[in-house]
């Protein structure tokens, strides 16, 4: 059965990919599974037939037959457990993985979160020359450790996984400030996912959404 997914009708990020829809194309691509797309509005996204999908009124949401899903990396575990090529088949080696999505969005994303929430509501605020560079000393913590981890290799552990999708879509939301500069191996890293040809189509296809060359219903 082919999944439905939900995405912005008009992303505030113009296109480049940044809204969590992307994550779950970005797997949906990488496992070879065909996916619909129902846009959503702003407004739609909080009336009771969109919070019957998500009870937070946002997006993605994912419905594939009777099952209902929300929050993308829910999402994305369960993409990655019923299609082969996102988890590794070892046990072991697959809770890493998992234990790699958690890490992602537990540890990694928050700091870069509270960041992205200053720099984008806060910057009128008097504290705000003080508070930013706490905040953006917390992401680097955060990527100094995960640099460290990376070392020279090409995905977190072996092979590409839905620990470096997840781990990879967190990174670009840093995409408009300087702070991966001092880590060029998670700017190689950011780069590597990005140059995945499932990647390429699922930014196409929300890139195609903003342009209004979307060919999803
Ligand atoms: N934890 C949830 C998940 O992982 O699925 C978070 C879902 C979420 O934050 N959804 C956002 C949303 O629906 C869109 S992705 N927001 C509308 C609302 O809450 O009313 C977050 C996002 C939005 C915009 C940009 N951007 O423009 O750059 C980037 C990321």
């Amino acid at each position: 059965m082919k999944p439905v997914i939900t995405a912005f009708e008009a992303s505030p990020d113009r296109g480049r990919g940044l809204a969590r829809d992307m994550r779950v194309r970005w797997a949906l691509e990488e496992v070879g599974q065909p996916y619909d797309v129902q846009l959503v509005s702003f407004k739609a996204m909080k009336e009771p037939a969109h919070r019957a999908l998500h009870p937070f009124g946002q997006i993605p949401t994912y419905q594939e037959g009777d099952l209902v899903l929300f929050e993308s990396g829910s999402i994305i575990l369960h993409i990655a457990e019923h299609h082969a090529g996102l988890l590794p088949a070892d046990a072991n080696a697959r809770a890493r993985a998992i234990t790699w999505m958690f890490s992602a969005l537990n540890t990694v994303e928050p700091p870069i979160l509270d960041r992205e929430a200053a720099v984008l509501m806060e910057r009128d605020k008097p504290w705000y020359a003080e508070r930013l560079p706490i905040l953006e000393g917390r992401v680097d913590s955060r990527l100094g450790d995960l640099s460290n981890r990376l070392g020279s290799a090409e995905w977190l552990d072996g092979a590409f996984s839905a620990g470096d999708l997840v781990m990879v879509m967190v990174l670009r939301r840093l995409s408009s400030s300087t702070l991966l500069e001092r880590y060029p191996n998670l700017g190689a890293y950011v780069a590597r996912g990005e140059a995945r040809p499932a990647y390429q189509r699922a930014f196409a296809a929300q890139l195609a959404v903003f342009t209004g060359k979307s060919q999803a219903r």
